[in-house]
């Protein structure tokens, strides 16, 4: 793919079809939530690793229709294995509109890290909190309110399974495609040397690329020398620069 193709992805036919990708680690509801907003029956259960390519379907809400789009579970976006290049790939180039981020309320913090690193290469993110039956039921307490002001984007308690939460989640997404709500994800700051670096990245893959893709989150793939993914939009002479 080239900097001509990026540039067709970053720029949706605004009379097409909202996109939601539903991201999370594994298990965390993600089908069950995909089956109540769009009535399909995405294949669920308790085990890891089954959606292993993501399937669309379909919803309307207020006379606009959305897709929906069910990735793979995956603890990072690192690229460690075929789940996560087909959840990375699927945000960072297909640009969904808004990205849910399904989590555990039983297991937050760790959940927190996907979290984390999709609020880098996107700032249109919701987070739904799911399970929360089964926090109550572990007596763990969730402040959305609270989380929601840390994070900086919107904050959505859910009970997927028993449909709890669907029409809020619903009415979140239409909030935040139309700007009615704007999500300013609080970002991870690293040690100064690496910010240094960043600093020195952002504006070279601004002006390489434009502002289709976080230059944030590209800077941190080629400090961190994951090549793969950025080889194909920069010039070789960038990354050599960088590396
Ligand atoms: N108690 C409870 N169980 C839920 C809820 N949402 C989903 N589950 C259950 O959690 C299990 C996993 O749900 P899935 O929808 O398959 O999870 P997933 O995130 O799609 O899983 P992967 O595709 O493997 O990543 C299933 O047994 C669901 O019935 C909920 O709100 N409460
Ligand atoms: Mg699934």
């Amino acid at each position: 793919m080239d900097g001509s193709d990026l540039t067709l992805l970053n720029h949706r036919n605004s009379n097409e079809e909202p996109v939601i990708a539903l991201a999370g680690n594994p298990n965390t509801g993600k089908s069950t939530l995909f089956n109540a907003l769009t009535g399909l029956h995405q294949h669920t259960g308790n085990w890891p690793g089954k959606t292993v390519l993501h399937s669309r379907g379909h919803y309307v809400y207020q006379g606009i229709n959305y897709t929906v789009v069910d990735l793979p579970g995956t603890y990072s976006l690192i690229a460690n294995s075929i789940d996560e290049e087909v959840a990375r790939d699927f945000i960072c180039f297909q640009k969904p509109e808004v990205t849910v981020v399904v989590a555990d309320a039983t297991c937050l913090e760790r959940n927190l890290n996907l979290v984390l690193q999709i609020m880098e290469i996107t700032s249109q993110v919701i987070l739904a909190v799911n399970l929360m039956d089964e926090a109550r039921r572990k007596k763990i307490t969730i402040d959305d309110k609270e989380l929601q002001r840390r994070l900086g984007v919107p904050v959505v308690p859910m009970e997927a399974r028993q449909g709890v939460g669907v029409s809020e989640l619903k009415d979140t997404i239409a909030q935040v495609i139309d700007r009615r709500i704007v999500p300013h994800p609080r970002l991870v700051r690293y040690e100064p040397d690496i910010e240094d670096a960043i600093a020195l990245l952002e504006p070279q893959i601004i002006r390489a690329l434009g502002d289709g893709i976080s230059a944030r989150w590209l800077s941190l793939r080629i400090l961190e020398g994951n090549l793969d993914i950025v080889k194909n939009f920069l010039p070789a002479s960038l990354i050599k620069e960088a590396v």
